[in-house]
């Protein structure tokens, strides 16, 4: 009984931690799409906080295409999806880069980088994600800052399929082949991963085991 609450007391402080940290996240990438994908590209922001995230300034850069530079408001626990290299109506939920300076993203390779600035450095990057090989630009950059590892990437997934962040961690293995793209919902792993994550399941496991 003491040890089921001590289980709930650091469960709560894990979630409470990860809840401190909240911020914005990329949380699905869609690079190759089912045939031709122009028009088809694009990547969702999720806002893990409590809170409404003021996204104006920040910047995101995708496959050595151009930056593309937020001036939306994202509300808290909902996302935004960014259709990459090409036109549209721009809404709270959608939002597109347009055309001028951008490309499509790379199917064999690429990376997904969130800066928090005009400026492009270790000090401004915030979200990181590479795929299909290391040594992406801003790898090293990502690295320095913390959110990265470097030499490590997500396998790609063929076309139709999307890259899936599963809420917790900066390694590839946060990161899963969805089948099954979700543009504009994200519903973080469930706490049994968290618990996974923490290391805590293993622990709570040692321990039962020991008594
Ligand atoms: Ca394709
Ligand atoms: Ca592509
Ligand atoms: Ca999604």
């Amino acid at each position: 009984m003491k040890l089921k609450i001590k289980v709930l007391m650091m469960l709560a402080i894990v979630l409470f931690c990860s809840k401190a940290q909240a911020n914005i996240l990329i949380s699905e990438v869609l690079y190759d799409a089912e045939g031709i994908d122009t028009d088809e590209e694009w990547i969702e922001l999720y806002n893990d906080g409590l809170t409404s995230f003021n996204l104006s300034g920040y910047e995101l850069n995708a496959s050595s295409g151009g930056y593309y530079v937020f001036s939306s408001i994202v509300e808290a626990k909902k996302c935004i999806v960014v259709h990459w290299n090409t036109e549209g109506t721009d809404t709270p939920i959608d939002v597109y880069t347009g055309l001028t300076g951008f490309s499509n993203m790379g199917n064999t390779s690429g990376w997904v980088a969130l800066f928090d600035s005009s400026e492009h450095k270790s000090s401004t990057i915030v979200g990181y994600l590479e795929y299909g090989n290391s040594g992406q630009t801003w790898e090293s950059a990502a690295d320095s800052a913390g959110i990265w590892t470097a030499g490590d990437y997500v396998n790609g997934v063929e076309g139709g399929h999307s890259l899936e962040y599963l809420g917790s961690g900066n390694l590839s293995s946060a990161w899963r082949d969805q089948s099954v793209p979700t543009p504009g919902d994200y519903i973080p792993e469930s706490t049994t991963l968290v618990l996974l994550g923490s290391g805590l399941l293993p622990l709570l496991i040692i321990r039962k085991n020991k008594k």
